[in-house]
């Protein structure tokens, strides 16, 4: 057992400093590095918050015999001033215990003197998350979506939660996993689409955050099996309403993010995007605007076609950063999407890009019973399946706008990361079950 408090530490390593100067602390964390010169042994030890230099002499060296880079030590010991350029104090172990010892060799290198492919670094995320630089992705992921808990709370959605095992496909049949439920067959959510549209019927704003699943077949950097979403859905607004409540939530988490970078964080942030986001206003293209940019740059794209990867592709390098796509066909949008007023070819709907890449969806959605009755069946869906949804819509349903944030992809942006398996802690996908 160690010294003093047991398995407790007494500082985290970023509140060792010169203000601590001959004061005995007790630091828990993992053994980043060891330098052996003889008669001392630096050892680095590093937690989840920072790293520190200690020093080992005389008999005090004999604990560390069979000491392995990564393994867990509580050291205990007195802060001096540090000899080495990059520790202005260290601290002079009277105590090491080891606590719980790593194997060698590693699958990979932590401390990343090494690189690793990210495959290699799923297999073992647990450790590839021990490098400061990944698991600060997760950190900066924290960070936003408590940004954007707390600003759509101070705009009046109820965080809600809704069903992950459902009767009925959400965004139709495609995608869709199932699973064995008693004797029946049940799927995971693709959405909480249909859900969040019958909350506002009384509870008027809902936001949710959390995993949906889709049986994605094709192998993309941008596509999951299970992937985080960030879904609104408020009565009474129209979509350029929660268009702009899109644009504010993305210009919080772009100064909460730009704080953060001011307190020497993250090494991430991608400054492009920031400047992109802080812009006040995020342009809204109309669909035809964009078949017609694509068909002057070459691209051969009918009225009413929808935008291939390779579209988008190119619209992205002619749109760069975030833009919004406004106004698309009906019949490229879910049943649930309300058709424009003035032309019912088009809808009330729109996509939020960042260059290529689709991060929101949303739209006005149909509030008439009949209507959307209809829109059903016109999908090749069977309405028989949205009974339960269909009576909800019978009950005084107000006309109501929502979206659906990728989480992920939004992460993908942020800190500039080209594959989406890098901002998720343990991916899932069509080759990918474990860990
Ligand atoms: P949609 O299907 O476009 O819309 O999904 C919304 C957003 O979720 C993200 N996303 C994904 N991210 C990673 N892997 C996937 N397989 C994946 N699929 C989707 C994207 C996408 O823009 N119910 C509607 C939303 C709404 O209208 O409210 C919906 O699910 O960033």
């Amino acid at each position: 057992m160690t010294n003093g408090d047991g398995i407790h530490r007494s500082h985290f390593a970023n509140q060792i400093n010169k203000s601590l100067l001959g004061e005995r602390v007790q630091i828990a964390g993992w053994v980043e590095d060891i330098r052996d010169i003889g008669k001392l042994v630096f050892l680095l030890i590093r937690d989840v918050s920072g790293i520190v230099q200690i020093v080992v002499t005389g008999d005090h060296l004999l604990a560390l015999k069979d000491l392995t880079r990564h393994s867990i030590v509580i050291v205990s010991g007195i802060i001096q001033v540090g000899k080495a350029k990059d520790f202005d104090v260290e601290i002079k172990v009277d105590r090491v215990d080891i606590i719980s010892k790593a194997v060698q060799p590693l699958p990979l290198d932590p401390a990343g003197r090494i690189d690793s492919a990210l495959d290699k670094r799923i297999d073992s995320r647990a450790l590839d998350l021990r490098n400061p630089k990944i698991s600060e992705i997760f950190r900066l992921k924290s960070c936003v979506t408590q940004v954007i808990r707390s600003v759509l709370q101070s705009d009046r959605f109820i965080e809600v939660q809704t069903p992950k095992i459902i009767g009925t496909a959400s965004e139709g049949g495609a995608n869709l996993f199932s699973v064995n439920y008693f004797d029946t067959v049940a799927y995971l959510a693709q959405s909480p689409q249909l859900y969040k549209e019958q909350l506002i019927l009384s509870l008027d704003r809902v936001f949710e955050i959390a995993p949906y699943f889709r049986a994605e077949k094709s192998h993309t950097v941008r596509h999951l099996s299970e992937f985080v979403s960030i879904d609104i859905e408020a009565a009474f607004l129209d979509s350029n309403d929660v268009m702009d409540i899109a644009e504010k939530l993305l210009a919080n988490v772009l100064n909460q993010l730009s704080l953060t970078l001011e307190v020497g964080g993250s090494t991430y942030l991608n400054k492009d995007s920031i400047l992109e986001l802080s812009r006040s206003k995020i342009e809204r293209f109309s669909y035809e605007h964009c078949v017609d940019v694509l068909n002057d740059d070459g691209e051969k794209i009918e009225y009413g076609d929808d935008l291939s990867d390779s579209a988008l592709r190119k619209l992205g390098q002619i749109h760069k950063g975030f833009y919004f796509i406004t106004d698309w066909p009906l019949k490229l949008k879910p049943f649930y999407i309300h058709e424009k007023e003035n032309d019912p070819f088009l809808s009330e709907s729109f996509d939020l890009q960042f260059g290529y890449l689709e991060l929101i969806s949303g739209g006005r959605r149909q509030h008439d019973n009949s209507k959307l009755r209809q829109r059903i069946i016109d999908q090749g869906l069977d309405p028989a399946g949205f009974e339960d949804h269909l009576r909800a819509f019978e009950w005084g349903m107000p006309p109501h706008s929502g979206w659906g944030l990728g989480l992920d992809r939004l992460m993908m942006v942020l800190t500039n990361a080209q594959n989406v398996r890098e901002v998720v802690l343990y991916p899932r996908d069509t080759q990918r079950l474990h860990p």
